[in-house]
């Protein structure tokens, strides 16, 4: 058996549940937030067996996107009379972040 931690955009997880879900996937969703950007986002938790983890990264891969964020770095201490505000950064967040881990199931 494996445990699937899959981190993916909230905009992504409605759909890509429901795949699973379709598929025959058990499937945990937890709100969690990035520690990176500070936003929302959700963590889904299957377990799995050992050959349905293909098909589960082939389903997330399918109901996640790449979306561009911009992050207002942290202005630097002006000078006397001087301000130059930071350029936006840009980050690319997911499609998913996906973690395989090795687990053993028991249901009490
Ligand atoms: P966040 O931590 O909010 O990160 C959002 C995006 O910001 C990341 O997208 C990445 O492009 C960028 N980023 C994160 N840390 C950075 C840093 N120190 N410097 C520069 N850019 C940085 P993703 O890589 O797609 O990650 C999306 C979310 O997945 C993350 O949200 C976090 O919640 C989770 N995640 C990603 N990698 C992880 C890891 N190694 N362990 C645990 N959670 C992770």
């Amino acid at each position: 058996m494996k445990l699937i931690l899959a981190v993916v955009q909230h905009q992504d997880a409605g759909h890509l549940v429901e795949a699973l879900n379709e598929l025959g996937f058990r499937v945990t969703r937890l709100s969690s937030q990035g520690g990176f950007l500070r936003e929302g986002n959700v963590t889904l938790l299957l377990s799995v067996e050992d050959s349905q983890v293909n098909l589960v990264i082939k389903t997330v891969r399918e109901h996640c996107s790449t979306r561009t964020r911009y992050v207002s770095p942290m202005p630097p201490i002006a000078e006397s009379g001087e301000f130059y505000p930071p350029a936006p950064l840009e980050v690319q967040v997911g499609g998913a972040t996906i973690f395989v881990l090795k687990a053993e199931t028991a249901k009490l």
